[in-house]
């Protein structure tokens, strides 16, 4: 009866045997599994292979990860006539899945030592496939142009307590103040000038052999010191340079690269600095580029927890982790410095997915076991545990402490997890890291699986400024001692600057071995016009007044035009220990970002770009308090006629 049924083949009718009828059947149920099994090997541009699969296979789904293509998919528009990129890799790549672990980036990093430890398996945070889809279905029907829930510039600024700007621009009455001032601006456009005149349109200045660098951090995007820059132009009024600046964007900022860039470094110049430069001036061009940008970096979550890897093809999308980072983890102040950037791409985009994406990261961080309270620096985006237990608050830890406490003023002090993620954070780092040396300096640590390096990088001293704005909102027995806490560090990191001969700070500085506050390795003694001693000093000024910070940023002044300034710009130097200057022949774009506008804000007034409205971001660009209540408030519709 079966067989009779069989379409265009009637076994019965050649006459066979039972038996025989059998072996047929049972060759010809092997051939239809055997032409199915094939299609899974087609590209998947077949057509073939579409009829047949694309609706029914099935993916698992984290949150906010997703397959590997959904999240280009979540945004793809119902007009694109192309299929979304990342579905045909390009020819020779092998798929983003084979690829992804870990291989031998172009750009390096710092060596890191590969102490293994292990850490608890990760809970589970896969969702029920229902809600996935329906945000990804909220996601699919977003159009940006026409969505009736646009981002009002308006309304922003309406919300604002204060004008960005201050009353005079920041100007401060007392003369020599403003003459300190005057000169950090000087600075600028003298770094301006010759990145213009010698490096226009790359990434960074060479100023020794007056050329451009290009690098290879930003995947072919050009110009970071052009993004870097625009606020600081703005807001130090040189206006000539920022209309230079913002027609370069307009014009020549391409973000069809193709080139494997660090998802950290992409965003926190060129995201944080376009988004800034849309808050003070209200240009819708910043705020288109700064969405497209935003969109190329999703596929970076594609990864089974949702944890980004830190290198990405912003062509392609293909993502991997650096070669470095032991067993192809990712590193925790990259993937836990996004928060800021992707928070804002939601708001102006109204896009929920931006914000899902950094929320997934926090959920899971806040969930998974750590050592004595410590976030460790690796963290498997396969498998979500930590890779292995170095603490450090200085690189590869630091600036996700830093967007912890950001995150809770920027969500206008109603993001409650953040702040207690970043109090909890904070009690473990003083339990564990936080030392005080024989001669009296207190310091962080770093922490290698419970033993301690009795060492802090230049970096590290970002912590003074943090540990200073995150005072006020702490439990109210513990307020005083936060603010001296941040004033201890903030002083460490001066005596690291006053201890060598330059006045400027190593790159990392030891309390064994005799000494205190210097390097005492060749290798430490380098100073590439890092901010964050200097941003510590702003921070500290703006809560405390005390003018020794103001003098504390005129020696660094002092020192920088002595030792850093050579005939066409700025650049680091070898050693800060010896007064025969060797310079690096490097004007790193964060220099005019972040450098030069925490200096030019230590000698400017409170009003300028005032803690009450701003946060700034870990590469120093202001971005605006989200008050929600006050944006959803129909009733504040063009309050701006003053600001
Ligand atoms: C900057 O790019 C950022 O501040 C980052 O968080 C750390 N390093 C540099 C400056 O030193």
């Amino acid at each position: 009866m079966v067989f009779r049924k069989l379409p265009g083949v009637s076994a019965s009718g050649m006459g066979l045997r039972l038996s025989q009828k059998f072996v047929f059947l049972l060759f010809l149920s092997g051939l239809v599994t055997l032409c199915f099994g094939a299609l899974f090997f087609l590209p998947d541009s077949v057509r073939l292979k579409r009829i047949f699969l694309s609706k029914t296979e099935t993916q698992p789904v984290t949150v906010g990860s997703g397959s590997e293509n959904d999240a280009r998919e979540h945004l793809k528009r119902p007009k694109d006539p192309e299929p979304p990129r990342g579905m045909t890799p390009a020819k020779g790549e092998t798929s983003t899945r084979l690829k992804s672990l870990s291989r031998k980036p172009t750009v390096s990093r710092e060596a890191t030592e590969a102490r293994l430890a292990g850490g608890r398996a990760q809970e589970d945070f896969t969702l029920p496939r229902s809600r996935t889809e329906s945000a990804s279905s909220k996601a699919t029907s977003f159009d940006r142009g026409a969505h009736s829930d646009t981002f009002s510039y308006d309304k922003f600024k309406g919300c604002l307590l204060k004008p960005p700007l201050g009353r005079d621009n920041g100007r401060p009455t007392d003369p020599q103040t403003n003459e300190r001032r005057e000169k950090v601006k000087e600075m600028m456009k003298f770094s301006w000038d010759n990145y213009k005149r010698y490096a226009w349109g790359k990434n960074e200045l060479r100023p020794l052999t007056r050329n451009g660098h290009i690098g290879n951090m930003f995947g072919g995007l050009r110009g970071a010191s052009i993004i870097d820059s625009l606020d600081t132009l703005y807001i130090m009024g040189l206006m000539e340079e920022y209309n230079d600046a913002k027609e370069w964007v307009q014009t020549s900022l391409d973000l069809n690269s193709n080139g494997e860039a660090s998802l950290f470094e992409v965003n926190i110049r060129y995201v944080g600095g376009l988004l800034a430069a849309y808050y003070l001036t209200g240009e819708e061009m910043y705020k288109n580029k700064v969405l497209e940008l935003g969109e190329k970096l999703l596929p970076a979550f594609n990864t089974p927890t949702g944890i980004p890897r830190g290198v990405i093809n912003l062509g392609s999308g293909t993502s991997w982790s650096w070669g470095w980072a032991s067993a192809g983890s990712s590193i925790l102040a990259e993937f836990g410095t996004l928060h800021l950037e992707f928070v804002h791409l939601t708001e102006l985009s109204r896009n929920p997915i931006y914000t899902e994406k950094v929320m997934n990261i926090r959920k899971l961080l806040n969930k998974i076991e750590k050592p004595h309270g410590l976030y460790p620096n690796f963290l498997s985006p396969v498998s979500g545990n930590w890779v292995q237990h170095h603490v450090s608050i200085g690189g590869l830890g630091d600036s996700f402490y830093e967007y912890l406490i950001k995150s809770y003023l920027m969500s206008d002090k109603t993001d409650e997890d953040a702040k207690k993620m970043y109090y909890g954070a904070l009690e473990a780092i003083e339990a564990n890291l936080v030392q005080k040396s024989p001669g009296g300096l207190t310091y962080m640590a770093e922490w290698r699986g419970g033993i301690l390096d009795h060492k802090m990088g230049h970096l590290a001293c970002f912590s003074g400024g943090m540990i200073g704005i995150g005072a006020d909102d702490g439990a109210p027995e513990k307020r005083q001692h936060f603010l001296d806490l941040a004033a201890e560090i903030t002083h460490t990191c001066h005596e690291s600057y006053t201890r060598s001969a330059t006045k400027l700070g190593p790159e990392a500085f030891r309390f064994d071995g005799g000494g205190e506050a210097t390097a005492t390795r060749l290798s430490d003694r380098y100073y590439i016009l890092r901010p964050e001693v200097i941003e510590s000093y702003m921070y500290m000024w703006r809560l405390t007044h005390d003018p020794k910070y103001r003098e504390w940023g005129w020696e660094a002044v002092e020192a920088l035009e002595q030792h850093c300034r050579v005939e066409s710009g700025f650049s680091g130097i070898r050693d800060v220990y010896t007064l025969t200057a060797s310079h690096d022949n490097m004007q790193q774009s964060f220099f005019l970002s972040e450098t030069l506008k925490y200096l030019y804000l230590l000698f400017s007034d409170d009003d300028l770009l005032p803690l009450e409205d701003w946060v700034f971001n870990t590469e120093a660009h202001p971005l605006p308090i989200i008050r929600k209540s006050c944006l959803q408030d129909e009733a504040t519709q063009d309050k701006t006629v003053s600001k």
